[in-house]
C-alpha cells in the first residue's frame, strides 16, 4: 500500500490502547465484588487451552498506578476499559445492592487517567454478567428481567462516573456474546445443543433471542442516557461491533453473493437493527420464525440507539456459498485462494490473518451504509508462537509491527482517499492478558506480560504506534490550546441528591483534561468552535477575577 506522508489525522482524533475487565483485573475475590459467569466457567476443565483462570490475569486490580503509568509513558490520548459488572452490583439485579468499593475503585482509575491527561473510554458489559443474574433467572435469555437489570447497572455508572466519563459503550461485540456463549458454547455461560459440551442449551434457537435481548438492553440503557445524562454531561454513547471484511472467494454470482450473506449475519444482525431499523431479510430467510423480532414501540427505541459506528474488527475471510454453519450464514470461510495462496501472514488464533486491504474496504462498507462516524474500538493481532519463546525476542514483535503498519496506512487512505469518518482507533491490547477460551497462550498486548512476575515488556509494536500516532497527529494551532472550558470544581459524589450510591472517592479532578470535549462528530460544526473557545476565555477571565 502506498505510503501517505503528508496525510495526518483528523484533529482531535481519539487513540489510546483497549482492554477489558476480566481479561485483566484479578483479584476476584476482593473488595466484595460478586462472580462473574466467567469465573467458575474459566475453572472447569477443557474450557481454556491452558487450564488457567481469570483469578489473578495481568493482577490489573491492584497493579493499576503502573498500569497507568505505563499509559503515560505511551503518550495515549485516551484508554479503553471496561468496567465488572459485578464489582458495582455484586448480585447484579435492579434491587441488588450497590457496591460502593466498587465505585470507589473506578472512580480512583478515572481520577488517575484524568490526572495524567488521559480521557477514558468506558465499556459498561464485555462479556462478563453477573453469575447472580444467570442462576435466578437465565441472564440473557430472560427479556424482561435482563433488560431491567442492565439498565439500572448502566445508570448506576452514569450516576457515579458520567460526570467525567464523556465516551461510553454499551455492550461490547454483542455477536461474540449470543454465538461463541450460547451456540457454539465456547465463551461462558457455555451453553450449546452438544450434550459433550454442556448439559443444557439449545445452539438453534437460543443465540438468536440472545442477540435480541442484547440489542434491547444496549438501546434502553441509551434511551435513559439520552433523557436523563446526556444533557447536563453531553457524552456520546453506542454500541460496538466485531466484524471482518467479507470477501467472495472468486467473482461467481454466489459466491458473491455469500460474502453479503456473511456480512449480513456477523455485521448486520446487530448494525442494521441499531442504526438502520430492521433486521437483515438474509437472516429470518435462514432462521425463518427462530429469528424473533422487535414491536412496533421497541423499534422505535433501538433504531439509531448508538451516537457512533463502534467497531471491533481483525481480519477478512474469503467466502464460499455452502457449508451448514448457521453462525457464518451458512457461508463457508478460508484464507486460501483459488490459487493455494494465503490472504496474510497467520497470527496465533486460527481466526486471523493480516490482510490490510480488508480493513479499509470494511471502512468504506460501513461508512457507506451506516453514514455514522467510525470509532476503531478494538484491532490487533496475535504473534504466532509467542509464548514459545524468550521475552527478549517476544518484545521484538514484527509480525505485529507488519500488522498495525498495514491496519494504519489503510486507515489513513480511508479517511484521505475515501473521505470516510474515522475518528478513533484503539489497538487490542495494552497488555497481553487473559484471552478468553485460550487462555495465556494467545498474546494480543503490545507490552509483553511475565505472568510469573506480572512485570511488563514494551514490544515494539507499542513503540511502532507510539511514534505512528506521534507523526500522524495534527497539532491544534496556538488558539485552538486555550482552555474550551472552564474547569469548575465539581461536587462531591456523596453531595448530589440524585445518586443512588455514595463514594469517599472526590470527583473533582485537578490539573486534568476532563473539561476535554467530546469526539466532534456532526453535532460539532468545525466553525462554531473559534466562537466557542472564545466565550469560553472570557467565562474562564471572569471566573478568575471572581476568585
Ligand atoms: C475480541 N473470533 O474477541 C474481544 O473483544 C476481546 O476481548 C478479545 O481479547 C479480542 O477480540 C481478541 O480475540 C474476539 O472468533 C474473539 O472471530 C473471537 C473472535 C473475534 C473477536
Amino acid at each position: 500500500m502506498a505510503s501517505l506522508p503528508d496525510h495526518k489525522l483528523p484533529k482531535d482524533f481519539l487513540w489510546g490502547f483497549a482492554t477489558a475487565a476480566f481479561q485483566i483485573e484479578g483479584s476476584t475475590d476482593v473488595d466484595d465484588r460478586g462472580k462473574s459467569i466467567w469465573d467458575d466457567f474459566s475453572r472447569l476443565p477443557g474450557k481454556t487451552a491452558d487450564g488457567r483462570n481469570g483469578d489473578v490475569a495481568t493482577d490489573s486490580y491492584r497493579l493499576w498506578k503502573e498500569d497507568l503509568a505505563l499509559l503515560k509513558q505511551y503518550g495515549v490520548k485516551s484508554y479503553r476499559f471496561s468496567i465488572s459488572w459485578s464489582r458495582i452490583i455484586p448480585l447484579g439485579g435492579r434491587n441488588d445492592p450497590v457496591n460502593p468499593k466498587g465505585i470507589e475503585y473506578y472512580n480512583g482509575f478515572i481520577n488517575g487517567l484524568l490526572e495524567n491527561g488521559i480521557i477514558p473510554f468506558l465499556t459498561l458489559y464485555h462479556w462478563d454478567l453477573p453469575q447472580a443474574l444467570h442462576d435466578r433467572y437465565g441472564g440473557w435469555l430472560n427479556k424482561d428481567e435482563v433488560v431491567k437489570d442492565y439498565t439500572n447497572y448502566a445508570k448506576v455508572c452514569f450516576e457515579a462516573f458520567g460526570d467525567r466519563v464523556k465516551h461510553w459503550l454499551t455492550i461490547n461485540e454483542p455477536w461474540c456474546v449470543a454465538i461463541l456463549g450460547y451456540g457454539r458454547g465456547v465463551f461462558a455461560p457455555g451453553r450449546s445443543s452438544d450434550r459433550q459440551r454442556s448439559p443444557e442449551g439449545n445452539s438453534s434457537t437460543e443465540p438468536w433471542i440472545v442477540g435480541h435481548h442484547i440489542i434491547l438492553a444496549h438501546a434502553h440503557a441509551v434511551k435513559v442516557y439520552r433523557e436523563q445524562f446526556k444533557p447536563t454531561q453531553k457524552g456520546q454513547i453506542g454500541i460496538t461491533l466485531n466484524g471482518d471484511w467479507a470477501m467472495p472467494y472468486d467473482d461467481t454470482p454466489e459466491n458473491i453473493d455469500a460474502a453479503q450473506h456473511a456480512l449480513d449475519f456477523a455485521i448486520g444482525w446487530y448494525a442494521d437493527s441499531v442504526h438502520l431499523g430492521f433486521y437483515p431479510p438474509y437472516m429470518r430467510e435462514v432462521l425463518g420464525d427462530r429469528m424473533p423480532d422487535f414491536t412496533p414501540e421497541e423499534w422505535e427505541i433501538v433504531k439509531g440507539s448508538s451516537d457512533f459506528y463502534g467497531m471491533n474488527t481483525y481480519t477478512t475471510n474469503l467466502c464460499r456459498a455452502g457449508g451448514d454453519d448457521e453462525f457464518q450464514g451458512n457461508v463457508d470461510y478460508t484464507f486460501t485462494r483459488p490459487d493455494e495462496t494465503q490472504l496474510g501472514p497467520q497470527a496465533q488464533s486460527p481466526w486471523l490473518q493480516d490482510y490490510p486491504q480488508g480493513f479499509r474496504a470494511l471502512l468504506n462498507y460501513i461508512y457507506k451504509r451506516y453514514k455514522l462516524p467510525i470509532l476503531v474500538t478494538e484491532n490487533g493481532f496475535s504473534v504466532k508462537g509467542e509464548s514459545d519463546i524468550p521475552i527478549d525476542e517476544a518484545v521484538k514483535d514484527d509480525a505485529r509491527v507488519h500488522y498495525f503498519q498495514g491496519t494504519t496506512e489503510a486507515m489513513l487512505s480511508a479517511i484521505h482517499e475515501d473521505g470516510v469518518d474515522v475518528q478513533a482507533y484503539f489497538p487490542w491490547s495494552l497488555l497481553d492478558n487473559f484471552e478468553w477460551a485460550d487462555g495465556y497462550i494467545t498474546r494480543f498486548g503490545v507490552t509483553y506480560v511475565d505472568y510469573e512476575t506480572q512485570k511488563r515488556y514494551p514490544k515494539d509494536s507499542a513503540k511502532f504506534l507510539i511514534e505512528w500516532f506521534k507523526e500522524h497527529e495534527t497539532i491544534p494551532t496556538a488558539i485552538e490550546q486555550l482552555p474550551t472550558s472552564v474547569d469548575i470544581p465539581r461536587p462531591k459524589l456523596a453531595d448530589r441528591t440524585n445518586v443512588s450510591v455514595a463514594s469517599s472517592a472526590s470527583t473533582t479532578v485537578k490539573g486534568s483534561n476532563s473539561s476535554s470535549p467530546v469526539i466532534p462528530g456532526k453535532e460539532t460544526p468545525v466553525k462554531s468552535r473559534g466562537f466557542k473557545s472564545r466565550v469560553n476565555r472570557y467565562v474562564a477571565a471572569l471566573v478568575a477575577l471572581l476568585k
